[in-house]
């Protein structure tokens, strides 16, 4: 395995403590699964060092029988599961919404995301066999709340989900990304993994699960990731009030050409991703005009995952000038994009998802 230091040099670093980091945007469109050193980091505390012999997962809370787990029981006692999965922070494509008004938090482009195969167990299963009922409880008020070892002002990172999304098929304990233990950085030894859902749900480092009758205490799930209104500002905000931001909306970019690119007039090929949360993407419209005409790029989705995204490419006849590249997306509920990054602006600058915009140059 590289070191640390190798991984943070192949990445636009935001910030070395905690570490933030994302891939170029040329990189990450390469490879539909991104390799794990590609894949943006998004830390909030230090990284722990985790022993894995001595490591030890709990079990907790309402309905359950308390478990305690080594990662061999673990992988002892549950079948294995592989979900084809994309992860995606709620601050990506912040820097565009930056660019209507200042916006709290690191300034992602958009590659705070990224698609792996992760392999573990089903939540669901551990949850059962701690007693949780198959299919019971699923539209009760429970929650499934983690902690984890690493810590952020003071306290573990904590969040949680609902009981039925933890009980869905889909959602993981991941011992693997890619078919190789998780990288330190991404949640050794086993982190969640809920697709559709923003990053943030998905704990890395774990320590506790608890089931419980309210979403998570801990300031990561009460005050953070909140959506608000664009009048609401940092003081005024109650985080009562706000959306717990869970599934991800409607989003799409362009990662070829690199926006400023000096191009030659004639055909280009531009590439890309879109996502829309738990639904598919059904069109993409990519536009070399600023957005006046439009036309349908191809689109490439692997079957059997409908948590991933899907990549989309065009060839365009681009005129020499300057030409503003732009996609958007439409969904299986036939919704598409914001236009503008002011229409949903917001002062924590998360679900960053108007049209993409990417300013060329054609000689
Ligand atoms: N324990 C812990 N889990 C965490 C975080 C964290 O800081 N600590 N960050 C969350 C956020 S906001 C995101 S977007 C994803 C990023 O996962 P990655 O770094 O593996 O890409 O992890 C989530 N899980
Ligand atoms: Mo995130």
């Amino acid at each position: 395995m590289s070191s640390l230091t190798e991984r943070m040099a192949r990445l636009i670093v935001h910030g070395e403590r905690p570490y933030n980091a994302e891939p170029p945007l040329t990189r990450l469109r390469a490879r539909y699964r991104t390799p794990a050193e590609d894949f943006y980091v998004r830390s909030h505390g230090d990284l722990p060092e985790i022993d894995a012999a001595a490591w030890r997962l709990s079990v907790d809370g309402a309905h359950v029988g308390p478990l305690d787990l080594s990662l061999a029981d673990l992988r002892a006692r549950f079948p294995e599961a592989t979900v084809t999965a994309t992860m995606q922070c709620a601050g990506n494509r912040r820097a565009d919404m930056r660019a209507v008004a200042p916006v709290s938090g690191d300034p992602w482009d958009g590659g705070a995301i990224g698609t792996a195969d992760w392999t573990g167990v089903r939540l669901g299963d551990v949850l059962r066999a701690a007693g949780v009922a198959p299919g019971a409880n699923l539209h009760s008020d429970l929650h499934v709340a983690f902690e984890s070892q690493d810590v952020v002002e003071g306290r573990p990172y904590g969040v949680s989900i609902p009981l039925a999304k933890a009980v869905a098929g889909e959602t993981l304990l991941a011992f693997a990304m890619n078919g190789a233990s998780l990288l330190p950085e991404h949640g050794f030894p086993v982190r969640a993994v809920v697709p559709g859902f923003a990053g943030v749900r998905s704990p890395k480092w774990l320590k506790r699960i608890t089931v419980q009758d309210h979403p998570s205490t801990n300031p990561m799930q009460a005050d953070d990731y909140k959506l608000f209104p664009p009048d609401v500002t940092a003081e005024t905000a109650n985080p009562a009030k706000g959306h717990t931001i869970e599934t991800m909306p409607l989003n799409a970019a362009i990662c070829e050409p690199a926006r400023g690119a000096r191009l030659k007039a004639g055909e280009t090929t531009i590439r890309g991703y879109a996502i829309a949360g738990d639904r598919a993407i059904v069109r993409v419209d990519v536009s070399g005009d600023g957005g006046r005409s439009w036309h349908q790029a191809t689109l490439e989705h692997e079957a059997g995952a409908p948590f991933a995204w899907t990549f989309w490419e065009i060839v365009l006849d681009l005129p020499s000038g300057e030409r503003d590249l732009v996609v958007r997306a439409w969904d299986s509920a036939g919704q598409t994009q914001p236009a503008r990054p002011d229409e949903t602006w917001n002062f924590k600058g998360y679900l960053s998802a108007s049209w993409h915009r990417v300013r060329v140059e054609v000689a």
